[in-house]
């Protein structure tokens, strides 16, 4: 039996892209996992619906419950009530060109929650392992390659909000002698990304257009560097991070580069298409101060937790091509898929 069965896993953000993966992978080695799911008018739990069970059965591996990382006492009786022996807040509201459209709203909850999740724990009085979702976005206008001693720079209300998440996790560690970790990750996608951030509106429109519901998509900056990786191996990092014997903080990434319009090739080259023909430029998803160019030095990470970046950036543009081609054949024919990359 592994050494991690029976433990108790906390995730907020459980519906999202890195949450599902994450449910999933600690399910897997033994777990139970609670997710933190806000209320919406709509369902939004179809990342997770696979992993649902009943709230009658006995021995549930998936727990959900409704809290929000804005409600700091809803987190204090909700850490009481499940003892995580880990915590990982993955939680936010993650993008970066909506954060110029409502900052406060991303400080909020991308940078205070954080702070109440972490005020939360000490309130509750809980023994537990906290880790941080810190973004590349944090070192914004330092230059590439960015590791862990690179100064930040965020770019963005929501870089912003990240450092302030990150300095108040190394602050819990230092001052209460917490067991709080971030994790510095670069861009990572799936075909579970989110459909506005941009390898997943790319590769959508791919299969769109190639079933004639789609001719032009519209898109902003396609010069911007980013590193690229694969979000199912981005979240077997968290654990290890929470499984070392001392907290510390790690940039995962793959230290391979490429530009929008490098995925944009990729992508349309591997659903058959010809970018050039299809895409069109429009200044509505231009950033008020770009991120020109993020490129992580994951040298710390493959040290220390010995972890190694499988999938790069072009195997993951055709991967999510082939999902989303996938997804929309059996949508028009009427059947409904689970997504299970
Ligand atoms: P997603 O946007 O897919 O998921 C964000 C999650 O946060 C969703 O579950 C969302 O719920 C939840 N959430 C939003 N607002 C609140 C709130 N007020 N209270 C509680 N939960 C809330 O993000 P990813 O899965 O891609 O990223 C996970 C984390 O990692 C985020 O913190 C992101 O900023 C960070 N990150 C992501 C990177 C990436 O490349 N993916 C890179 C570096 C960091 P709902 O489903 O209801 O919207
Ligand atoms: P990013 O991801 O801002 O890096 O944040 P996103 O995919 O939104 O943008 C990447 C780059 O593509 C350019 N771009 C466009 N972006 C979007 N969304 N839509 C477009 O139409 C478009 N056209 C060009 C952007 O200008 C940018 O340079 C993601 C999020 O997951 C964060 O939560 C996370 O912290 C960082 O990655 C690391």
């Amino acid at each position: 039996m592994s050494t991690t069965a029976g433990k108790t896993a906390l995730i907020s953000g459980v519906t999202g892209q890195d949450g599902s993966y994450l449910a999933e992978l600690l399910i897997e080695k033994g777990y139970t996992v609670h997710g933190l799911v806000r209320r919406s008018s709509t369902f939004n739990t179809e990342r997770i619906d696979h992993m649902y069970q009943d709230p009658q059965e006995p021995h549930r591996a998936l727990v959900l419950h409704h809290a929000d990382l804005s409600d700091g006492v809803a987190l204090v009786n909700l850490l009481r009530e499940v003892r995580p022996d880990e915590v990982y807040n993955l939680g936010a509201q993650s993008h970066v060109r909506v954060s110029f459209d409502v900052p406060l709203y991303t400080a909020d909850v991308t940078g205070l929650g954080t702070l109440r999740l972490l005020e939360a724990i000490r309130a509750s009085g809980i023994d537990t392992r906290i880790y941080q979702a810190s973004s590349s976005e944090m070192f914004g206008a330092a230059p590439p390659p960015q590791n862990e001693r690179t100064p930040f720079h965020p770019r963005s209300p929501y870089g912003v909000a990240k450092v302030f998440s990150y300095w108040s996790t190394v602050n819990y560690r230092e001052a209460y002698d917490m067991f709080a970790v971030n994790g510095i990750l670069f861009n990572h996608e799936s075909p579970r990304r989110g459909e506005t951030f941009v390898t997943r509106k790319i590769t959508r429109a791919v299969a769109r257009i190639r079933a004639g519901l789609q001719e032009h998509l519209y898109l902003g900056n396609l010069d911007a560097v980013r590193d690229w990786g694969y979000a199912p191996e981005y979240v077997e990092a968290m654990w290890l991070m929470l499984q070392r014997d001392r907290p510390d903080d790690y940039v995962v990434a793959t230290g391979v580069p490429a530009t929008v319009r490098d995925f944009l090739g990729a992508a349309f080259a591997a659903g058959g298409l010809d970018w050039t023909e299809h895409v069109r430029f429009d200044a509505k998803y231009e950033r008020p101060s770009e991120v020109d160019a993020l490129v992580g030095d994951p040298a710390k990470a493959r040290e220390l937790l010995g972890w190694e970046p499988a999938v790069r950036w072009r195997e993951l543009a055709e991967l999510m091509v082939e999902a989303d081609i996938a997804a929309l054949e059996a949508e028009l024919s009427g059947a409904r898929v689970r997504i299970d990359r």
